[in-house]
């Protein structure tokens, strides 16, 4: 074990790294073997391996009991589930999203031929801005696509006002928030639909996998069609579809997933905690707060940099925490309005986006989930301790290791 106390301890300048294994954000939560393995001989066993087998029926139904929403379409991944809700809610023209996002969001729309918008976002809450989005509508406006970003809720209500006074569909990619309450309801239950993931690096996981969430019974049975290319029985189809299928080990993983999920967030909260117990007293590091009287997941452990401050960049705090083997993520850096093929596409060059420019260059993300125990926490806050306690010899001792080369 690793004791950062000194500039000299720190991996950057020659200390021994603080994890001799790479710790890293999004490690997959594994739940219980036995029961994953069971279920998978079960579909091995019947031999049904995909096609809404009995494995992806169970999970939707399992969904919907937990989200109180009335549909469930388990789906093989999120992104392929937005772009199945664009196109059943009849997106065309132009959409508005929050840039401040994966981007499979924007993506799951230009795939389609919908020219995502990129609206700003609230600098407190990180999510899509509807004080901005009235402005960024335009005539070929159809739609507006929500980020519940960390799992913390859009302005929900601020979002529906706008899309019934402009008569625009409204979406949710809630990628980040199953699990997670808006103002006592489960995340699930807003807009036209709302889209889950269960990719590896999700808290629930189904290796890949989605699902859309609906109370809409139209859109749902249009989604389902939509799913499974449009058949409605072995000869007949019904409307253009695509592959977007859960199979059955997926759905296997997604079961077992779920009998955990209240150890998974029970681990993931732990952590938190321990995260802003450390972090606390350590000027100009913030962490993103999760409300305390909703239901959330607390996967991601984000913090802002206030480099001011800390006199450290939150690139270079990142550098020194892969120095000691903590792999922190930039999560969502630069912001998809600075990626291909957004960055250069006319639409977007009159953008200013200056709350996600700000949070693009302040976040950073820390490893949590099963995988990480509290001592493992403390040692990532004992290296940003440090590193912060020291932030203005550090730059200056990196800015001449760069100006020699040693390093980039
Ligand atoms: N909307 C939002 C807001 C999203 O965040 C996402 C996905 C989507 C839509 C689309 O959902 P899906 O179509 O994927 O269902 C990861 C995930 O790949 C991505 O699903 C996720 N968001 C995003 C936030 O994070 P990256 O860029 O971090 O890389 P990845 O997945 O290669 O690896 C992350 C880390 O996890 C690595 O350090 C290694 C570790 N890892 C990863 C995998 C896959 C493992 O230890 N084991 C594994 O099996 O994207």
């Amino acid at each position: 074990m690793t004791d950062k106390r000194r500039l000299e301890d720190l991996a950057i300048f020659g200390g021994n790294a603080a994890f001799g294994e790479a710790l890293h954000v999004g490690r997959p939560n594994i739940g219980d073997r036995g029961r994953l393995l069971g279920r998978i001989n079960q579909s091995l066993d019947t031999k049904w391996l995909t096609n809404n087998g009995p494995l992806v029926q169970e999970l939707e139904h399992t969904i919907s009991e937990m989200m109180g929403v009335r549909h469930c379409i388990a789906v093989c991944n999120a992104t392929v589930g937005l772009e199945i809700a664009a196109q059943a809610t009849g997106l065309s023209g132009e959409v508005i999203v929050p840039s401040f996002t994966f981007v499979a969001t924007a993506h799951a729309l230009l795939w389609q031929g919908i020219v995502p918008i990129f609206c700003d976002v609230d600098e407190r809450t990180h999510n899509i801005d509807p004080g901005q989005v009235e402005r960024l509508i335009t005539p070929r406006t159809t739609g507006i696509v929500g980020v519940h970003l960390w799992g913390r809720p859009c302005d929900v209500k601020g979002l529906e006002e706008i899309a019934r006074k402009h008569d625009l569909r409204l979406l949710f990619d809630a990628a980040h928030a199953f699990g997670c309450s808006h103002e006592g309801t489960m995340i699930g239950n807003n807009g036209d639909a709302e889209v889950f993931s269960f990719h590896a690096t999700k808290f629930v996981n189904a290796f890949e996998g989605g699902a859309i969430v609906t109370n809409d019974g139209g859109l749902a049975d249009d989604m389902r069609l939509m799913r499974n290319f449009g058949f409605a029985g072995y000869d007949k189809i019904l409307r253009i579809g695509t592959n977007g299928k859960m199979n059955e080990v997926s759905a296997a993983m997604g079961l077992t997933s779920l009998e955990s999920l209240d150890a998974f967030v029970a681990t993931n909260h732990r952590n938190y905690e321990r995260y802003e117990q450390n972090l606390a007293g350590v000027p100009g590091i913030h962490l993103a707060p999760y409300a305390s009287d909703e239901r959330c997941n607390y996967q991601y452990v984000i913090l802002e940099i206030d480099r001011d401050m800390t006199r450290l960049s939150r690139d270079r705090l990142q550098e020194i925490l892969w120095a000691e083997n903590v792999l922190a993520r930039r999560y969502f850096y630069p912001g998809c309005h600075r990626m291909e093929p957004y960055v250069s596409s006319p639409a977007q060059s009159v953008l200013s986006l200056p709350n996600t420019e700000y949070l693009a260059l302040r976040v950073l993300c820390l490893p949590t989930g099963m995988d990480v125990n509290v001592g493992e926490v403390d040692r990532v806050c004992d290296v940003i301790r440090v590193a912060v306690a020291y932030g203005d010899e550090i730059n200056e001792r990196l800015d001449h290791l760069v100006a020699r080369g040693t390093i980039n």
